[in-house]
């Protein structure tokens, strides 16, 4: 091993120097930055992934996306062995190994390999893929050149997007028993399951559903994968591909995070009223979907409204399949408070609240049966117990003593099981999940958008000095420091009917975030800027006001 170290070491400073000496940071979405600054930092996710494969005795992937970040940016994320984020540790480790001096390098692998690490003799396997970033291609390289310099195996999936890469992860190191570990067998394995619900369900002809989807891909990865999807599909969607990368820019005025933020239509696309459209984000693992109304309004139906779709949905399977499982939604504090409450009173499933970030609410959906996650930005899933996988599978068995009707409830949900990614949030998954049910439940979107109403919000963002004078705790919806600051937001909030707010420091950003709802728009603009100015008066704001 110690000779490996010192060829790791020696391409590293040979290929791969570390040119600049700037300080980069392991975040909740990995590493995220301008493209130019990564390579040395790519390289030595490479190594670091040979070393989590060897620690783990399975294949670790890695990621090399920016989400939603502008073109120029890029970033690199690894994936554990059960297609989950690394832990906090590891996190650590990548920290350490990214801002190592060049002649650091051994030493601080030694030290993770140490830790972490049983038998170095262990053969290491990194799978990877990338987004369509044009600095993707060059980094890719710089990424294998890592994982070959510590001796490790590769597989190079190429293009493809973050939830495809989780799903191959998991594939991998079940040995196929979630699926064929291919980019054909993902499509297979999700596009075989709409099939059969799509006829499991055969509805009367639908009157308010129709089968018409316009989809923004961002210009980025989620085009060729959505396109090869709808090839496995036959003619059970009409989409139409917005934004798809031939022309407009990744991510520029389009995408996800620029509809739910904007709340409006992406660039460059022509909709007529009540036509069902959805964005996608940079490496497709996000999704929302929105459409104009008769009068011309955008209406946006956001992570919240798909996470409401989806619970109402599963919660009635379960009980008609008459099997005792417990099914929980998980939230954020930016999920709306008519979700929540909708969620609460009317459908009756509980609702958990975390901090920000998927692995919070990935791992919080564990605690349940049927776990439903999504944040309020598009990014979520299903998780199944293994226990509840085990009764719906026996429950589905030859033997089973149901009624007609609960043995129908049973063969619709052991179906849906495999329309989801259950490895990380998935805009192809998620988009087929949704229309799955609006189409069982023959929803219009407008149908869809009005089983509550979002109560109106505003998201500011506040530059402070530091934004890391904030701490936060009640799964960010309570400031702790600093002093004053808490009990300055209850007196605001209380001047405003339905009012919320909290206020948090970015993980991706250098800023401070503030969420605001209220009963009207006006109100809650005030409100957040309120807010926004409390924010800069006691967090240390610079530059100008919000
Ligand atoms: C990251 C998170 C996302 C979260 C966002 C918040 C992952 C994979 N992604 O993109 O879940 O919503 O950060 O960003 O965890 P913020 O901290 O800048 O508000
Ligand atoms: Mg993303």
């Amino acid at each position: 091993m110690e000779a490996l170290l010192e060829r790791a070491a020696a391409t590293g400073l040979e290929k791969h120097p570390r040119k600049q000496n700037i300080q980069i940071k392991y975040g909740t979405a990995g590493f995220r930055t301008i493209a130019d600054q990564l390579d040395h930092v790519i390289y030595r996710m490479g190594l670091l992934a040979v070393i989590a494969s060897k620690s783990r005795k399975a294949t670790i992937g890695v990621m090399i996306t920016a989400s939603h970040n502008p073109e120029e940016d890029n970033g690199v994320k690894l994936v554990d062995c059960r297609g989950e984020m690394m832990p906090a540790i590891w996190e650590k480790y990548a920290t350490q190994l990214a801002n190592a001096g060049d002649d650091e390098i051994v030493g601080v692998l030694r030290n993770i390999l140490s830790a972490e690490v049983k038998n170095p003799d262990v053969t290491a396997k990194v799978i990877y893929g990338k987004d369509t970033r044009p600095s993707s291609i060059p980094l890719a390289q710089s990424l294998q050149d890592g994982i070959v310099a510590l001796g490790g195996e590769y597989h190079d999936f190429g293009l493809l997007s973050t939830p495809q890469l989780h799903y191959l992860v998991v594939c991998t190191n079940t040995n196929g028993a979630y699926g064929q570990p291919t980019e054909e067998g993902y499509y297979n394995k999700l596009s075989l399951a709409f099939q059969a619900l799509s006829k499991q369900q055969e509805p009367t002809p639908c009157k308010n559903y129709s089968r018409k989807l316009y989809v923004d891909a961002a210009n980025g990865v989620g085009a060729p994968k959505l396109r090869s999807l709808l090839s496995h599909l036959s003619d059970l969607l009409d989409v139409q591909v917005f934004n798809d990368g031939s022309e407009g820019r990744l991510n520029y005025q389009c995408g996800a995070d620029y509809v739910k933020v904007q709340q409006k239509l992406p660039v460059d696309m022509k909709v007529e009223a009540g036509i069902r459209c959805a964005s996608f984000d940079g490496d497709a693992d996000r999704i929302v979907y929105y459409y104009i109304d008769q009068d011309g309004k955008f209406n946006l139906l956001d992570g919240d409204k798909i996470a409401t779709l989806v619970a109402g949905y599963l919660q009635e399977l379960v009980a008609r399949s008459g099997i005792n499982l417990k099914l929980g939604l998980v939230q954020t504090a930016y999920a709306n408070g008519s979700s929540t409450e909708y969620i609460t009173d009317t459908l009756k499933v509980p609702v958990a609240c975390v901090p920000t970030g998927v692995k919070h609410l990935h791992h919080k959906a564990q605690d349940f049966d049927i776990g439903v996650y999504f944040e309020a930005n598009g990014h979520g899933t299903v998780l199944f117990s293994d226990d509840a996988l085990k009764r719906i599978a026996d429950s589905a068995g030859e033997n089973s003593s149901l009624t007609s009707d609960q043995k129908q409830g049973v063969k619709h949900l052991s179906t849906v099981i495999d329309v989801i990614n259950q490895t990380v949030g998935d805009a192809l998954s998620d988009m087929l999940l949704v229309e799955i049910i609006l189409r069982t439940r023959d929803w219009s979107p407008s149908d869809w958008n009005k089983q509550y109403i979002d109560l109106p919000n505003r998201q500011l963002k506040v530059k402070v000095k530091d934004r890391n004078v904030i701490s936060t705790t009640d799964a960010e919806r309570k400031v702790v420091t600093p002093d004053g600051l808490q009990a300055a937001i209850d007196t605001i909030v209380t001047g405003y009917k339905k009012g919320r707010s909290f206020v948090r420091p970015s993980g991706t950003e250098d800023v401070v975030r503030v969420y605001a709802e209220a009963d009207t728009q006006v109100n809650v603009d005030k409100l957040a800027k309120e807010v926004g100015n409390k924010v800069y008066d006691l967090a240390g704001g610079i530059g100008d006001r919000p």
